[in-house]
């Protein structure tokens, strides 16, 4: 199998300060999670920004700062977010993207988000798509559903987006697909040829699809966006659930993937070279 690609996702949008002290809130504070996490095993940091009282922000010069302080702190791939959070417009998402990033998330459909709506119908899709190709930035394509599969297929299909691409299913958002092996089985089998794959999910699903995809020979994504505990009653770190992920890789052989190792993998250009 390949080596494990571990994705964290430290901080997301919709946590807020007072669940947990271990949220990366300013850009110093994601550079020292970016430095911690790549000591645990991290390939790729999927970054949201935050206002300096925990407030979500998608303001081009705080990703700027961010951007600026991972890369000072580490050698990880960064992917920023395009989701942001509920209610941003799509131009407020994408506005960050002409920073270029090396990658960043395009999710594949519209889907109930808690008692929101996260909104991404084609025409939302095809515009995030379109700033992905003009800034060269490669994409993660976010699959909520089953049926996000069939829109990123139809994306390409009408030349908005490349396929193979790297997918990563995220189960469990309460109105979406819930985390399940069966469900994620589903997934896979649906994938477009040549794709390459991981999961995220959300609360104490987290640890067993992670599990389940270093057994399939995908890749995993943890962190406080989508996970804030340990085991029940005990909040995480970041770099604890990192460390985690790799201590179960090891027991079950499957190596872990350096940041240019994932970069090879996903067809990305060395950090050397870049
Ligand atoms: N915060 C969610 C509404 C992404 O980062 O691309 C969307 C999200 C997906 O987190
Ligand atoms: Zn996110």
């Amino acid at each position: 199998m390949d080596p494990l690609i571990i994705t964290v996702a430290p901080v997301g949008a919709e946590v807020t300060p007072d669940q947990t002290p271990h949220l990366p809130i300013t850009p110093a504070q994601l550079g020292e999670t970016a430095r911690a996490v790549r000591a645990a095993g991290a390939s790729i940091i999927h970054i949201h920004c935050r206002n300096d009282d925990g407030t979500n922000t998608h303001d081009v010069e705080r990703f700027r700062a961010a951007h600026a302080a991972v890369r000072e702190a580490s050698d990880l791939i960064v992917q920023f977010s395009t989701g942001g959070a509920i209610g941003m417009t799509p131009e407020q998402r994408a506005a960050p993207l002409a920073l270029r990033p090396e990658m960043a998330t395009l999710t594949c459909g519209t889907v109930n988000f808690g008692d929101d709506v996260f909104e991404n119908s084609f025409p939302i899709m095809r515009g995030i798509a379109a700033a992905l190709r003009e800034f060269g930035v490669a994409p993660e394509l976010e699959i909520f559903d089953l049926g996000h599969l069939a829109n990123a297929k139809r994306l390409a299909a009408d030349g908005h987006i490349t396929l193979p691409a790297h997918v990563d299913f995220v189960l469990g958002v309460p109105g979406a697909l819930e985390a399940s092996v069966d469900n994620l089985v589903d997934c896979v089998r649906a994938l477009p040829a040549g794709c390459t794959w991981s999961v995220a999910a959300t609360g104490r699903m987290q640890l067993p699809m992670a599990v389940t995809a270093i057994v399939m020979g995908g890749h995993v994504r943890v962190g406080l966006e989508d996970n804030l505990y340990y085991h029940k009653g005990r909040l995480a770190t970041n770099e604890e659930l990192v460390a985690r992920v790799v201590r179960i890789a090891g027991e079950l052989g499957r190596a872990v993937a350096t940041p240019d190792e994932a970069r090879a993998l996903l067809g990305l250009r060395a950090a050397t070279a870049a």
